[in-house]
């Protein structure tokens, strides 16, 4: 269902398609002041008004959660569902499949993705369906007040004192090793890097994961937990310092070719990763393994863009999905006549 069309004000700037700022904008938070979701929203109203995307082809995907809950707060000139909690990536691989033109963004938290909603996320992530999954992370459930998410960290301290024994599941490396093919992880609280990722994979036509961490400051914000903002930010360690080029910008750009690793996507925009680590190559999904897997091992909270393969086909190109939407086929294309029923019933199988 598209929401309510938001009035432009002539003095305000505007985009290469000629909307501002305020008509990428959706409802008032009703998120509790300083959540990281509300962060993560803010970017993605900059990154789409940035990149001029027409907000009424975007479909925004959501589960249940006050991650969930977001895709309200952004994009309001936008087609929305909210699905049954952890079912989000079926709901949105029909719409996909209904309509290939949309851009799917979907907004889920690690409770929707790595509890309930598991089982579907790994056969998205397989499928390398051409959308944008951001995990809204904060290690535990905020919506029901609070409780371990299977995100949480060994050794980290819920707010009622318990401490989590057991192991996390971690999205980016069960994402690289099942075929996503972008795959990123950020922080609430980091604009710029936040920013350029989400621009990145909107650009990428495929399968974009981007697992960002994003304190619940009521439930998960306290001493003991390691999804709180002082422990994120001061564990936070950039695999590589990650520019986005738009397609439509000059790539004339004042980087030392030796340490920079230029990506093109798929539609002309490139991302440029200036390499901190000297042999992190993020189009090798081993070494995007290894990082990922080091990097815990370290008590590190490894961020950027971990894998990145821009040619794979999508889900919809493996299936030959026809040009013009399913949804809007006519009846007469959609119905066989009944001489071909007729055949089809005659027919050996
Ligand atoms: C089938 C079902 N089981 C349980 C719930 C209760 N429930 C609602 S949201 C939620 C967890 C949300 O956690 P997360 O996805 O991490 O989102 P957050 O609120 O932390 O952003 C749970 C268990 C539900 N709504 N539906
Ligand atoms: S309870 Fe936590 S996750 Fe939910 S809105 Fe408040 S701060 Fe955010
Ligand atoms: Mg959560």
């Amino acid at each position: 269902m598209a929401t309510t069309r938001i009035p432009s004000s002539p003095a305000a700037k505007t985009n290469r398609i000629g909307l501002e700022m305020a008509q990428y904008k959706g409802n008032k938070s009703t998120l509790c002041a300083g959540c990281g979701h509300n962060a993560i929203s803010e970017r993605i109203i900059e990154a789409c008004f940035e990149m001029g995307i027409e907000p009424y082809r975007v479909a925004k995907f959501s589960g249940i959660g006050c991650s969930s809950k977001s895709p309200a707060y952004f994009l309001g000139n936008a087609y929305g569902v909210n699905a049954v909690h952890g079912r989000m990536p079926s709901v949105a691989t029909g719409a996909l499949l209904a309509n290939r033109h949309l851009i799917a963004l979907g907004v889920s938290g690690d409770g929707d993705t790595a509890s309930i909603g598991i089982g579907q996320f790994v056969h998205l992530m397989r499928r390398n369906l051409p959308l944008l999954y951001i995990i809204e992370d904060n290690g535990c459930y905020g919506l029901t007040k609070g409780q371990t998410s299977a995100t949480a960290d060994v050794g980290s301290k819920m707010k009622s004192g318990v401490v989590n024994e057991l192991p996390p599941i971690d999205t980016c490396a069960l994402a690289i090793q099942l075929g996503a093919t972008y795959v990123a992880r950020s922080f609430s609280g980091d604009k710029r890097q936040l920013l350029t990722l989400i621009k990145g994979a909107l650009a990428h036509h495929g399968t974009s994961m981007l697992d960002v961490i994003s304190p619940c400051v009521t439930f998960n914000d306290h001493e003991g937990s390691t999804k709180s903002y002082s422990y994120v930010k001061d564990h936070d360690s950039p695999v590589a310092d990650v520019s986005f080029v738009p397609f439509f910008e000059d790539i004339a750009v004042d980087y030392d070719p030796g340490t920079t690793t230029q990506i093109t996507l798929h539609d002309g925009s490139h991302m440029l990763l200036r390499k901190l680590n000297s042999d992190y190559d993020p189009t090798h999904k081993g070494a995007a393994l290894h990082v990922v897997s080091e990097s815990h091992d370290a008590g590190d909270i490894l961020t950027g863009l971990f894998y990145i393969e821009p040619q794979k086909p999508s889900f919809i190109d493996l299936l030959n999905v026809m040009d013009e939407p399913l949804a809007t086929l006519p009846d007469a294309k959609v119905r066989p006549p009944r001489e071909v029923l007729d055949e089809v019933m005659q027919s050996r199988m």
